[in-house]
């Protein structure tokens, strides 16, 4: 592919994100971009979310990524939720493109909320733009100190950084205070969120942070 085809492919990109942020907002749907790299907890997370959203009243989507089989997807429905997958193929990325024809199988109309679990990763996500009111990047503990400071973009760009498995924490040299110290002199508008996703701790902190009241719809 040379520049041109780039540049045309990007700006395709950033139209198709347009449309997927006017379609989900005519239908009233908040939607949120996860972001993490792999295993760091993001299906997880997004059905102890989805679990606590639904006795709430709230109606959720889910989509997950793979690039083969569709366990996340499968988690999803058993969790609840109106489930698309997306299936990236060898590319390995998701793009607006990829979930505008995503969206395009759901019933948009009955969704509130609707999480994307983006393919495993924290180094070129913020590249490609979905369209989505929201954005959170998860690092898990094992993650260890200084991924803050080598891979800023994400971070920067990401105004709620969520440290998981602090459940690990006397096993690991690590402590999620070192991480949120390392995310807020990046980002001070930035909120870190400490979870223990297996116990659901701190999600509901997670929740809150993410503007959500039980007593009303964003
Ligand atoms: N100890 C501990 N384990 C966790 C926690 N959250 C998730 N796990 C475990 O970590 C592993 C990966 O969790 P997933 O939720 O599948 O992670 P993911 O980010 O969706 O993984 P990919 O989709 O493969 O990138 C599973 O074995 C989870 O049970 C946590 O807070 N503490
Ligand atoms: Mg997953």
């Amino acid at each position: 592919m040379d520049v041109t085809d780039r540049e045309e492919l990007l700006i395709r990109q950033m139209r198709f994100a347009d449309a997927n942020f006017h379609l989900l907002k005519e239908n009233g749907v908040h939607s949120i971009n996860v972001m993490g790299p792999v295993g760091c907890g993001k299906t997880t997370i997004i059905e102890q979310l989805i679990e606590r959203l639904i006795s709430c009243g709230l109606a959720v989507g889910a989509i997950a990524t793979a690039a083969g089989g569709d366990t996340d997807y499968q988690r999803f429905l058993t969790s609840g939720a109106r489930s698309a997958n997306i299936n990236t193929g060898e590319n390995g990325y998701i793009n607006a493109i990829s979930l505008s024809s995503a969206l395009s199988s759901l019933d948009l109309g009955a969704i509130d909320v609707l999480f994307i679990e983006n393919v495993p990763g924290i180094i070129s996500l913020v590249d490609y733009p979905l369209g989505t009111s929201e954005e959170i990047v998860i690092l898990p503990l094992t993650a260890g100190n200084g991924v803050v400071q080598s891979y800023p973009r994400i971070f920067t760009q990401t105004d709620i950084l969520v440290i998981n498995k602090i459940d690990l924490t006397s096993a690991l040299s690590t402590a999620p205070e070192t991480i949120a110290a390392e995310y807020a002199r990046l980002n001070p508008q930035g909120r870190a969120i400490m979870t223990d996703a297996h116990r659901g701790s701190g999600v509901n902190n997670l929740l809150q942070a993410l503007g959500f009241d039980c007593n009303k719809k964003w």
